[in-house]
């Protein structure tokens, strides 16, 4: 606290300047300092510049990142297309067909495994169909087929010159040769297994003249109508190729 009249007083460090100078209260409350009073006579020159600073040194090197996280794993990927429904086996086939023959004509016997049997006119022992037509007149097969196969019922298209006689038999050279035409027979592009499949006679159109599954066939033994275009089948050693069943070996 200041008491009026009386000079202030300060506790200075004591390295403090000298006070040879007096001391404004104002001054020192606004915290200016004033020093020597200004001297008349020349300024001194200033003093030369300072030289560049040395640049700075480079900073290090800052350290490596810390190693990214992994990936979010990807979507599952979509269900597939279903795949497209098999064809259906080869014995659904027979349901394709018309449920009855005509009865135009029939596969009257066949032989399936022939060692010592019918030769063709090659010498050799061929599997062999024969073919009967009931009727008074002859049988033209223009437009007839025949085939081992339900799925392919005119996997052979006979020859449209070819027909069988009133009352009578052809036989089909089943070799799976049809280039051999020796003797003018017919030989057809397939053999039958001695261990069954299927026959199928087609008549023109989409008409089945007659068709049958067979099983195991011994060997040099034939399946026979007997009679003739009946139901009744028999087995014969060797058959009756281009003969009425029932009769000869
Ligand atoms: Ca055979
Ligand atoms: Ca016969």
């Amino acid at each position: 606290m200041l008491t009026p009249g009386t000079p202030p007083h300060f506790n200075q460090p004591t390295n403090s300047l000298t006070p040879s100078h007096s001391f404004s209260p104002l001054l020192l409350a606004l915290g200016l300092f004033a020093c020597a009073p200004a001297k008349s006579g020349t300024g001194d020159s200033g003093g030369t510049d300072g030289g560049d600073g040395t640049d700075g040194t480079d900073g290090t090197d800052g350290t490596d990142g810390t190693d990214g996280t992994d990936g979010t794993d990807g979507t599952d990927g979509t269900d597939g297309t279903d795949g497209t429904d098999g064809t259906d086996g080869s014995g659904d086939c027979s349901e394709d067909l018309p449920e009855t023959n005509t009865g135009e004509a029939f596969i009257n016997e066949y032989v399936a495994s022939n060692a010592s049997g019918l030769q063709d006119a090659s010498g050799a022992y061929p599997d062999w169909i024969e073919l009967y037509n009931p009727s008074g007149s002859e049988l033209s097969l223009a437009g007839w087929a025949i085939s081992d196969d339900f799925c392919e019922p005119r996997k052979f298209p006979f020859p449209t010159d070819l027909s069988i006689p009133a009352g009578g038999f052809i036989i089909l050279m089943a070799d799976n040769d049809i280039d051999s035409t020796g003797g003018g027979e017919i030989h057809v592009p397939f053999k039958l297994s001695a261990d069954g499949e299927d026959l199928l006679l087609m008549a023109p159109g989409d008409s089945v003249a007659d068709r049958l599954t067979f099983g195991v066939m011994a060997n040099d033994t034939a399946a026979a109508r007997i009679p003739d275009g009946s139901d009744t089948w028999d087995f014969v050693t060797h058959g009756t190729p281009g003969e009425t069943n029932g009769t000869g070996r």
